[in-house]
Parts: C-alpha cells; sequence; structure tokens
C-alpha cells in the first residue's frame, strides 16, 4: 500500500442476526480483521474498527414465523448472543452497532432518497409471485419446490441446497408459498432499481485497471461478473420487515435486506462518533477496508461501491480482503445442518482457549482457496507449535531467570559470534511480518512470528544454560538477557493474532504498553528489570478432549441422517403406475474416470445390453474409477438427459446412502445379462 493515508476504517461483514456465529464466520472475516486491526494500533496509526448486525432480510422472518415470535424477538436474541461471542473472542470492534437502531433507518433512508432525488433508480414494473392466502409477495426464500436439475422438492426460489444451483422462483416445478402452503400466482409489482449496467465501465477502470493488487479470488470475481455484464438491481421488495421505502405509494416495501446492510457500516460509524463520523467517510485521505467471505465480493466490490458512487459524497474500498471458505473435517459449515462449531459452544467445552482457536484458524485461514478445520489438527497445532514451541521457550526463558537470578533480568556482558547471529536473525522478523500483515497475508505473517520463538528455542538448545551455570554464570546472564528480550519481541509480535496470551506474557514480564516500533529492539526489558510471575501460556490438549468433540459431530450427523430418513418416510405414498414410469435397469461399466475440475464426478460408459451410453454419477468421493470398471450397476434408464460440467448424462446410476453419508452403489447379487430390466 504506497498510496499515502491519514486513517483507516476496517469494516468486517455483519452478520446475520438469526443465528450464532460459528468458527467459519471467525476464520473468513473477524479474525483477520481484527488482527489488521491491532496490528495498525500497534503502529499507532489512526483506525476504526466498525462492526454490527444485519437485521434484516428475509431468513430472519422466516424464523421468527417458524417459532411463532416477531422478527424483533429474534434479532434481538441473537444481535446479544454474536455480540458476546465476538467479545469473548477478543474481537475489538470500536462499535458494534445493529441495523435495526433508529440512527441506521434514519441514515438509510436518507441515502435511498438522495440517490432518489438525483434521479439515480429507475423504476420498473414486473410479475412476482403472490401468497392469495396470507396475501402478500413472496419473497424468493418464501417459494419452495421441486428443484429442475436434481429433483429436490424442497428447494428454494433463490437456491437449491441440495445441488447448489442458484435458480429464480420461476424455474420452480409446483411452487408453493412456504408461509400458506398456497400455490401462488403471478401478480405485478413495482420496484426501485440501481441500474448497475451504467456503472459497468467505471467499474472496468476502477478494479480491473486501478485494483489489480487485489486477491486474485476476488479480483477474478469481479473480472467474471463484469464480463458477464450489469442488470439493474431492485433495491425494494415486497415485504414488511425491513426499511420502509420512503416513497409516496411504496407502502408494503421496504429496502432490499443488501441495499440497507452496507449503509449499516455507516450508520455504525455515526452512533460511535456522532460529530466526527465523516472524516472516517468522505475524507480521500482515508483508507476504507472491507473484511467479507468470499459469498459477499459481488455486493462490497460492486453494488455497495456503485451505491455510494452515485451518491457522490463518499470513498470507496480500497482493498476487499475476502476470504474462501472453511470446511469442517471435510464437509461445507451448514447452519441448518448444525455442521459448525458454534463459538459460544466451543467456549463451554473449552473454556480459556480462545487464542488456540484464532492461532489455529489463522494458521488455517481460507486466504487462497478453501481450507479444512480439523480437531486433530486443532490438537496437533496447539500440542505442537504453541506449548512445545512458543509455550516452552517462554516458560525455559522465565522459569530460569527466576531460578538463576531472582526474577531479575541479567545483564549482558559479552555478545558471542552466535548471540550476534541470533540477534541478526531475530530482527529481521519485524520486517518480515510487516511485509505480510501489509498486503493481508496473515496466515504468512503468523508463521513469521512464530519463527522468533523457533529462534528461541534453537538458541537455548544450542548454548544450554542449565549446564553453563555451573562454571560461567556470566554467560548464561547474556544468554538469558538475549533469551527474555525474544520473549519481549515475542508478546508484542502475537499481540494482534493471540491478544489474551500476549497480555499474559505482558503481565508476566512486567512490560508496560505494547509498541509495535518496539519490535526487533533487544533493549525491551532493562538489566535488573523484575519480571512477574511465570505462568504457563499454552496447555496440551488431551486426546480425550479433541475424541469428545468428534463425538459430538458425528452424534449431529447421525441425527442428521435419521431426521432425513424420517423426512422421506412421510412422503406421499405414489401409484403403482408411477413406479412403472420408471425404467430401471442393469449395465456392466466399460470405462470409468473422473471429471476433470469436478472433484464429486465420474464419468461411466455403460453397456446397457442394446448400446453404450454415458453416465455422470456424484460418487466420486466413494469410489476410485478402476474399482468399478468391470462391475455391474443399476441405472434408471428412461431419465431426461441432461448435462454436468458439459458431458451430456443419460441416465442415473442408483446407489444406497448410508447414515454417514457414504454412498454404496446398487448391483444385482448375481450376473446377468446387461439390459435386464429391475422391477
Ligand atoms: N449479512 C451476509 C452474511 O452474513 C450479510 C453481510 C452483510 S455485510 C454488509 O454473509
Ligand atoms: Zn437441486
Amino acid at each position: 500500500m504506497d498510496k499515502k493515508y491519514k486513517r483507516t476504517t476496517v469494516t468486517s461483514a455483519l452478520p446475520y442476526a438469526n443465528g450464532p456465529v460459528h468458527i467459519g464466520h471467525l476464520a473468513g472475516v473477524y479474525v483477520p480483521a481484527d488482527i489488521y486491526v491491532r496490528y495498525l494500533r500497534l503502529k499507532k496509526e489512526d483506525v476504526l474498527f466498525i462492526g454490527g448486525s444485519d437485521e434484516h432480510g428475509v431468513p430472519i422472518t422466516i424464523r421468527a414465523r417458524k417459532e411463532g415470535v416477531t422478527p424483533q424477538d429474534i434479532v434481538d436474541h441473537y444481535h446479544n448472543l454474536i455480540k458476546k461471542s465476538f467479545k469473548e473472542f477478543g474481537i475489538s470492534f470500536d462499535v458494534y452497532g445493529r441495523t435495526s437502531s433508529d440512527i441506521h433507518k434514519k441514515t438509510a433512508t436518507e441515502f435511498f432518497e438522495k440517490l432518489y432525488g438525483d434521479d439515480k433508480f429507475v423504476k420498473n414494473t414486473n410479475q412476482q409471485y403472490y401468497d392469495p392466502e396470507a396475501k402478500q409477495f413472496l419473497a424468493d426464500r418464501y417459494i419452495t419446490g421441486t428443484c429442475p436439475h436434481c429433483g429436490n422438492e424442497n428447494a428454494y426460489g433463490d437456491q437449491c441446497e441440495k445441488c447448489g444451483t442458484s435458480l429464480s422462483p420461476m424455474e420452480l416445478i409446483n411452487p408453493k408459498s412456504a408461509i400458506s402452503g398456497a400455490k401462488p400466482e403471478l401478480r405485478e409489482t413495482t420496484h426501485w432499481y440501481l441500474p448497475l449496467d451504467q456503472y459497468e465501465d467505471w467499474l472496468r477502470q476502477w478494479i480491473l485497471e486501478d485494483h489489480k493488487e487485489w486477491r486474485p479470488n476476488v479480483y477474478g470475481q469481479c473480472k467474471s461478473w463484469l464480463d458477464m455484464h450489469l442488470k439493474p438491481r431492485a433495491v425494494t421488495r415486497d415485504l414488511d420487515w425491513g426499511i420502509p421505502v420512503p416513497v409516496e405509494g411504496a407502502e408494503g416495501k421496504v429496502l432490499y435486506v443488501w441495499f440497507d446492510a452496507p449503509i449499516g457500516y455507516i450508520s455504525n460509524t455515526k452512533e460511535l462518533l456522532p460529530d466526527s463520523w465523516e472524516k472516517w467517510w468522505k475524507d480521500p485521505e482515508t483508507r476504507l477496508v472491507h473484511f467479507i467471505g468470499k459469498d459477499n465480493i459481488v455486493f462490497h466490490c460492486i453494488v455497495f461501491p456503485s451505491m455510494l458512487k452515485a451518491e457522490g459524497s463518499y470513498i470507496l474500498p480500497d482493498n476487499v480482503p475476502a476470504n474462501e471458505f472453511l470446511n469442517l473435517e471435510g464437509d461445507k459449515i451448514s447452519t441448518s445442518k448444525n455442521w459448525a462449531v458454534w463459538l459460544n459452544e466451543y467456549l463451554e467445552d473449552l473454556p480459556g482457549k480462545q487464542d488456540v482457536l484464532r492461532y489455529v484458524l489463522t494458521a488455517n485461514a481460507p486466504e487462497t482457496k478453501d481450507n479444512d478445520f480439523t480437531w486433530k489438527d486443532f490438537q496437533a497445532r496447539n500440542n505442537n507449535e504453541l506449548v512445545a514451541v512458543y509455550g516452552n521457550f517462554v516458560n525455559r526463558a522465565l522459569v530460569l531467570t527466576d531460578k538463576y537470578f531472582d526474577g531479575k533480568v541479567p545483564a549482558v556482558t559479552e555478545l558471542t559470534d552466535y548471540d550476534k547471529q541470533t540477534i541478526n536473525e531475530f530482527i529481521g522478523v519485524k520486517e518480515e511480518v510487516e511485509k505480510l500483515l501489509d498486503v493481508f497475508k496473515f496466515r504468512d505473517a503468523q508463521k513469521e512470528a512464530m519463527n522468533l520463538a523457533r529462534i528461541g528455542n534453537k538458541y537455548l538448545a544450542d548454548t544450554e544454560p542449565w549446564h553453563l551455570i555451573k562454571t560461567d554464570k556470566q554467560r548464561v546472564a547474556t544468554i538469558l538477557n538475549i533469551s527474555l528480550q525474544l520473549v519481549a519481541n515475542l508478546a508484542i509480535a502475537f499481540e494482534p493474532f493471540l491478544p489474551f496470551s500476549s497480555e499474559k506474557l505482558r503481565q508476566m514480564l512486567n512490560m508496560k504498553e505494547f509498541n509495535w516500533e518496539n519490535l526487533g529492539h533487544t533493549d525491551l526489558l532493562e538489566d535488573g528489570h523484575q519480571l512477574g510471575k511465570a505462568e504457563l501460556l499454552f496447555e496440551k490438549i488431551d486426546d480425550s478432549v479433541v475424541e469428545a468433540q468428534v463425538q459430538k459431530l458425528e452424534d449431529r450427523k447421525k441425527e442428521n441422517a435419521e431426521k432425513n430418513y424420517r423426512a422421506n418416510e412421510i412422503r406421499q405414498t405414489i401409484e403403482f403406475s408411477d413406479f412403472e414410469k420408471l425404467d430401471i435397469r442393469v449395465g456392466t461399466v466399460l470405462e470409468c474416470q473422473k471429471v476433470p475440475k469436478a472433484d464429486k464426478l465420474l464419468q461411466f460408459l455403460i453397456d446397457d445390453g442394446l448400446d453404450k451410453r454415458t453416465i455422470v454419477s456424484g460418487i466420486a468421493k466413494h469410489y476410485s474409477p478402476e474399482k468399478l470398471i468391470g462391475k455391474q450397476v443399476c441405472f434408471v434408464a428412461n431419465l431426461a438427459p441432461r448435462k454436468l460440467k458439459g458431458i451430456e448424462s443419460q441416465g442415473m446410476i442408483l446407489s444406497a446412502e448410508n447414515v454417514d453419508g457414504s454412498l454404496a452403489v446398487i448391483s444385482p447379487s448375481k450376473e446377468v445379462k446387461p439390459g435386464s430390466e429391475v422391477k
């Protein structure tokens, strides 16, 4: 970042207040944002860290309806829960606001009015689904039906959660209102649109030319959106939860949640700094950085900047370091399937271990690709890195000083070449960590900070002060002085990453406040300085602890599978004539191979008795292709052909889904002629 700036406004995505936050949120957004902000604060830069809850949107209303409470009840509950979790994990927001606040309502309303007054919207009338029983228009999420791609009967009007395809309500087969179950009808409705197409040329220049330094995943996503061309986007909705559209004749309409939510960053700044908020949003010498997950890229890089540009008086984001996703034990984190490690539960099970989670999430940060969190890795990183490297070095340096010098920092007498070499190694770490933090490479930065402890451990192991003490106390004094200076450096370097441990260490070292500028110095602790009491910084985590966590997840998986099974059981019965429509046959696998760039798909060539046919099947995670060649399988022969990854699949191979989600291909119990019918 070579541009001159005076201050930095850092925002982190406003989580929806309709559920607790989990490790994916922390890894993707809040830990990196917090590291960055703490780093700038340590450098004594002017920085503001804005957070808050996103309290509008359809999912909140659906949840409220399901639980028989008001949307306000839902957001009150989760806003407080989320706020508490963030606090417990040391996410050091300057303000944590909420979009149901009055100040936000006013700010968002005025923002809309300004754009409306300046003629920045286009008004458009089209047809949308309406629930005649509930007497209201249905948001995409309020319509369920059968997915035209995979047949899932519970697909939503915006997405099928089974196959991941994004949908529009009109594509659903047999649409149903999620409110009343009624069959929705099409009615006309009017909305205001932000004509993003008019911003396309400007966005191309601003992102693709002027911000080539953005992360490749962010830049790439923007480029593909822009290459597909932008369409006007509706900024209003027919809904009764949200900020009313401040236009005559717009009764029953509210601002679209993605229009008001990013304005929440501004409202929350206003809440904190009613008199000076503007300099954080309008002064060209302010740098704006948005921390988000990858699913929010389009809103923060394209939609919100277009809104700000249309308004005219705001600065634009300087960078948007979005992360990819964190998976959990190999599977996608899912709120609806309860496949997550919830922050509140984590702290109940592993009290006081905030920094361990922060450390592991940064070490595995999904900065360039999706990454996996596993409890085994969590344990290994704690035991082999935090305990064995960081904690061990700190503990040895402090305990030895206590033992040989009554806890007073001993003075250096003479430096050997080896001492000088060690010092040279660790003073270089400051620049390395800075270089990485400045470009949002938190994972590598933390690794680099850890090198300080590695250097220290090696130094102690090589110099062996515990042997020397019998013959050369002066030499031991020098060794321990250098070691303690290193410990003080560690405390500062790790403050952004592991704030709780650094604070503990600060007390153990009896240091005043930390300052990033002091990093790399060897005079942080004066001769004779009295240290505080040494305590263990980290503790080993036993197998039983992580095994219990894995068990907890496995139990949930089982529960889910059982729920699914029951849900299937109560599905409607069908007539024999319906069954007869299925043409299921046995075929012999002639060829089988992986589909490139699709980790789930296998491509089969089947002898179906009459001919050869290609079938693509999503079982690559469960079989290696060569194992299936020569096997007989059952397949639906009369399924309409469909394209998967550009390959036309002519049928569907049948498998049984085990409770744990694993798949087993169905084969006849003895060999039959290819083409035999299954009845
Ligand atoms: N609440 C989506 C999300 O939590 C949304 C972010 C708003 S940021 C202005 O992923
Ligand atoms: Zn689907």
